[in-house]
């Protein structure tokens, strides 16, 4: 499947979805972003995950500043463009796919409103993160003030933003910007690995995961344990449960062990 701007291709289980415009960095315009919602709308059946990633030498570097400068638009036209990209990351977060983001250069700004909205983030060591927008006398619109404080909390994206700090992958995953530091060139090996590894899971252990963890972290502590409750027991009651779990039962299912443990 090719949109302008992203392209999709099919790796066993997983979805690739690439955003194709490294001549402009990967800069997202209206253009990308119908693109990046029809991929993410419209997922193949046999998706049990994806990985997200950009090509050229950098992941994404966010709002198309020319566009918006060209276009001059009224607080109402990019209140409107806020919300479509509220409702295409929605879709990358809460669409019931564990999506995986293998990141190498800028993660900046809306760059990183979209990386935040993946749920497994591999960098390698060439991955830098910022949220320029006040140096250009903007402001974040992509979901960042939701999604990247709730990593690194409203304090520290207040002091990034106001300080135009600019963090490398190392500090990234510190932050939990990262969770994984792939060899220089390798984030995108790295996250195949990881997103086949993830496509193995059951498919509804998998859709509760994405879907409610973090929505049931924006309700009350008793909202949060009825929901819970009423997850565990569609996913515990679900069609694999039986084979899966008689694996245990007869041993054949592997153990976990301290041998997994990874950085
Ligand atoms: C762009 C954009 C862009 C590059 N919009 N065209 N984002 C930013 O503030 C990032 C702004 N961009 C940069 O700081 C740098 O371009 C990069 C660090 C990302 C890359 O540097 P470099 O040296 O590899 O490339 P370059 O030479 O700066 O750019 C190559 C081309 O990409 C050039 O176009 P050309 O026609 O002159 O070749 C750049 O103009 C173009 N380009 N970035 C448009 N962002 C919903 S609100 C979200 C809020 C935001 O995201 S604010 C944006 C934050």
């Amino acid at each position: 499947m090719i949109e302008r701007n992203v392209t999709l291709h099919m790796d066993e289980e997983v979805a690739v979805v690439t955003l194709n415009r490294p001549a402009k960095r990967n800069a997202i315009d209206e253009a990308t972003l119908a693109a990046l919602d029809a991929v993410f709308s419209a997922l193949p059946r046999e998706a049990k995950a994806v990985v997200l990633t950009g090509a050229g030498p950098h992941f994404c570097a966010g709002l198309d500043l020319k566009e918006h400068h060209d276009k001059e638009r009224t607080a109402v036209d990019f209140m409107r463009v806020c919300q479509r990209w509220h409702s295409t990351f929605d879709k990358i977060q809460y669409g019931g796919i564990p999506v995986v983001a293998a990141l190498h250069g800028a993660v900046v700004g809306g760059g990183l409103e979209l990386a935040a909205a993946t749920h497994v983030r591999v960098a390698d060591p060439s991955t830098y993160f910022a949220l320029p927008e006040g140096q250009k006398g903007i402001f974040t619109g992509g979901g960042a003030t939701v999604r990247v404080a709730r990593i690194i909390t409203p304090g520290r994206m207040v002091e990034m933003m106001l300080t135009g700090r600019v963090l490398d992958a190392r500090a990234g995953k510190t932050l939990g910007l990262a969770h994984e530091i792939a060899a220089p060139g390798e984030s995108l090996r790295a996250a195949m690995v990881l997103a086949k590894r993830v496509a193995k899971n059951a498919a509804l252990s998998n859709y509760a995961m994405v879907t409610s963890i973090s929505r049931i972290a924006d309700m009350s502590a008793t909202d949060g344990m009825f929901a819970e409750s009423l997850m565990a027991a569609v996913v515990q009651t679900g069609g694999e449960v039986q084979t899966r779990l008689g694996a245990f039962v007869d041993k054949s299912l592997a153990k976990v062990t301290p041998e997994q443990v990874a950085g």
